[in-house]
């Protein structure tokens, strides 16, 4: 087996539904901020063969208005006319948001290929079937960025919820972490957000970003409140849930405000600006 300091590094990029969409409004893509965020990308890209990247991106307004009016990530409900074809549609919903990313590489000559989150997600009766990692590692090996995205997740015995994309992440470094993963190991993920970290909240009106914690104190912080849009994978407090357990497998996180231009570029170089790092 190779040693750890043989094994390849991986930056995974979380980019979040909140940048690439408007939240309240159905369908409603921030263009700018996503050919800003393709054009970083596709520059480190061009620039800097190591480490390796994965992105990751949410569902925004393609996603979680459809699945929230359908109530989607509740189950099957047979009291609610027309569920299933709002399963499909959230579904599709969030395919169109990705076919817009996707081609904005395709167009800068950057080799991405997605690999669509409920073909490699299962839940089955006690775990979370998890089948795409050989793919992401031959589309690693080929020198080709795998996008993954929130999604619909089928169940066994005829059901089904969401998966969000902070999950899809975890499953990806618990399988990189893994004895049976000796090439890759993952750097860091890096999430992007609509605020510049993650804010806690002295009082009523004074509030700051909180630039480094350990994984240790992330209980203690009193978050400012952000929850005003519809989100079915619970807001901020959803994704910090999910952020602790990556850290748990000891791999830092970094929250940065992905609609302010070129923090992306300054994270994936380590460059200090205002953020929050975990670890
Ligand atoms: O935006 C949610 O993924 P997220 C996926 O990463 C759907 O939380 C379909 C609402």
């Amino acid at each position: 087996m190779l040693a750890l300091a043989n094994k390849k590094p991986i930056i995974i990029i979380k980019l979040g539904g909140s940048i690439l969409t408007d939240k309240n409004t159905p369908y409603s893509m921030k263009n700018k901020v996503i050919d800003s965020i393709v054009s970083q990308i596709s520059d480190y890209y061009h620039t800097s063969n190591q480490p390796k990247l994965i992105i990751i991106h949410g569902a925004g307004s393609f996603g979680h208005p459809i699945a929230n009016s359908f109530s989607i990530q509740n189950g099957l409900n047979q009291y609610i006319p027309n569920q299933i074809l709002g399963l499909t549609k959230t579904h599709q919903g969030v395919e169109k948001l990705n076919t817009k990313i996707v081609d904005g590489f395709l167009s800068r000559e950057i080799p991405v290929l997605s690999l669509t989150t409920s073909s490699v997600f299962f839940q089955a009766e006690s775990f979370l079937k998890f089948t795409g990692i050989d793919q992401i590692d031959s589309l690693l090996e080929l020198g080709i960025i795998p996008i993954l995205f929130g999604d619909i997740l089928l169940h066994d015995s005829k059901n089904f919820s969401i998966i969000s994309g902070d999950r899809v992440i975890y499953e990806i470094c618990k399988s990189f972490s893994s004895s049976n993963n000796p090439k890759y190991k993952i750097d860091k993920i890096i999430f992007c957000f609509d605020q510049d970290g993650i804010i806690i909240s002295n009082t009523e009106k004074d509030s700051q970003v909180i630039q480094n914690i350990k994984l240790k104190d992330l209980d203690l912080l009193s978050l400012k409140n952000f929850e005003d849009s519809i989100d079915v994978t619970g807001n901020i407090r959803g994704k910090l849930k999910e952020i602790k357990k990556i850290c748990e497998l000891g791999i830092p996180v970094q929250l940065i405000n992905g609609q302010k231009p070129n923090l992306l570029t300054k994270a994936l170089r380590d460059e200090i600006f205002l953020s929050t790092r975990i670890d």
